[in-house]
């Protein structure tokens, strides 16, 4: 290599060089301007019209800071340290207290969004953290990451853009129980990718069309096999699906729902003062007994783990439109079993077998 190629050689690095400086000095110019962005969050449903907090305000607050650990679904722990205002000092500012509100919705930029019941709200501290570790927070977690120490990382939601109050009615008393599998057995069915399998789903619209075409108010509550319950909202659960085999299922998920806000391995859901329970998972969490050659499982510990009213009668349902009628005392006697061919059953024990229905898609307490 010559002088003159040598020094062309030069040039060409020294040139990198300088737009290597500049690229990362704009960068850092434009983190710098990002931060001086005023960063804030609206609750919404406090006080008549929404109320816009900035982070710069809630640095002016009476903080906390607290070693908290963070357990995934998987059960996989995370230790950090988290530092901001605890929401009743927020909410002391409007003379107001997290322990008089029915439930809050966390609502994230990234489209998740959990709802906190009531009995969170009167028992947990709720963090408002702006800093992790005494730095600020990443860009996925910004503005501010909830944090509610001693209960599980589905509520602590990053990326808070709002906070919902709820106003809630008094919850209705749960009247009527369907099976959901022969609920889906007689609704429109479609393919459904989930990882590297086609899976079977129903749309939550279709469900619950079976069970009631009117509207109904209030919060879907549901509960997995593994012991969590959840509430989500109306709005939310009728845009998703009801993945009724293969892993999981049945699963409440969307192709555009962020993959927290699934719910796998459904118990049971309510809807308005209905109950939807997956025999198949009963037999995960109730007693099963032995009828002939099938397992079953007692009619009433089924009424028990949902909650349904209690009656004197109970009105028995096939998909078929056939129904029995079921006095209380006889219910203790009674199963429900899969037969071969995949239909839900009862059977009653030492009774004459005229309560016996095949496909039996419901039961209602009579009033
Ligand atoms: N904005 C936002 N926050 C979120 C979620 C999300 O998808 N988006 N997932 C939640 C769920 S389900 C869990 S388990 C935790 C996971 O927290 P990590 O990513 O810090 O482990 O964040 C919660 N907060
Ligand atoms: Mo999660």
């Amino acid at each position: 290599m010559g002088i003159y190629g040598k020094n062309r050689f030069l040039t060409a690095i020294f040139i990198i060089i300088a737009i290597l400086a500049a690229a990362s000095c704009s960068k850092q110019v434009s983190e710098e301007i990002d931060q001086s962005v005023e960063e804030s969050f609206m609750i919404s449903g406090l006080t008549g019209e929404p109320i816009s907090i900035s982070i710069d305000s809630l640095k002016k607050m009476p903080l906390v800071t607290k070693k908290v650990v963070s357990v995934s679904a998987s059960g996989e722990k995370k230790d950090f340290t988290a530092t901001g205002p605890v929401l009743e000092e927020l909410l002391k500012s409007y003379k107001k207290s997290q322990k008089d509100l029915d439930g809050i919705r966390f609502i994230a930029g990234d489209g998740y969004s959990i709802e906190v019941p009531k009995k969170v709200l009167e028992n947990r501290d709720i963090i408002l953290a702006f800093e992790m570790d005494g730095a600020p927070l990443d860009q996925e977690s910004r503005p501010v990451r909830v944090v509610i120490p001693d209960e599980r990382a589905m509520y602590w939601i990053r990326n808070l853009i709002q906070i919902e109050v709820l106003h809630k009615q008094d919850a209705s008393a749960l009247n009527k129980l369907y099976f959901v599998e022969t609920l889906v057995s007689n609704i429109p069915q479609q393919d459904y990718t989930y990882y590297e399998s086609v899976d079977r789903a129903v749309k939550v619209v279709d469900l619950l069309n079976a069970i009631e075409k009117e509207n109904v108010a209030g919060s879907i509550h549901l509960k997995a096999v593994d012991g969590l319950e959840k509430d989500e909202s109306k709005d939310v659960f009728l845009k998703g699906y009801i993945k009724i085999s293969g892993k999981e299922s049945p699963v409440f998920l969307s192709p555009d729902m962020p993959k927290g806000m699934h719910v796998k391995d459904i118990l049971w859901f309510t809807y308005g003062e209905n109950v939807v329970f997956t025999l198949e998972k009963g037999f995960e969490r109730l007693s099963r007994k032995p009828i002939a050659d099938k397992m079953g499982i007692l009619i009433n510990e089924i009424i028990k783990e949902v909650g349904l009213a209690s009656a004197k009668k109970y009105l028995f349902t096939a998909e078929n439109g056939h129904q029995v009628e079921v006095n209380v005392q006889d219910l203790e006697k009674g199963f429900i079993y899969e037969d071969h061919g995949g239909k839900l059953c009862t059977y009653f024990e030492d009774l004459p077998q005229n309560r016996t229905l095949e496909g039996i898609l419901s039961i209602e307490a009579m009033k």
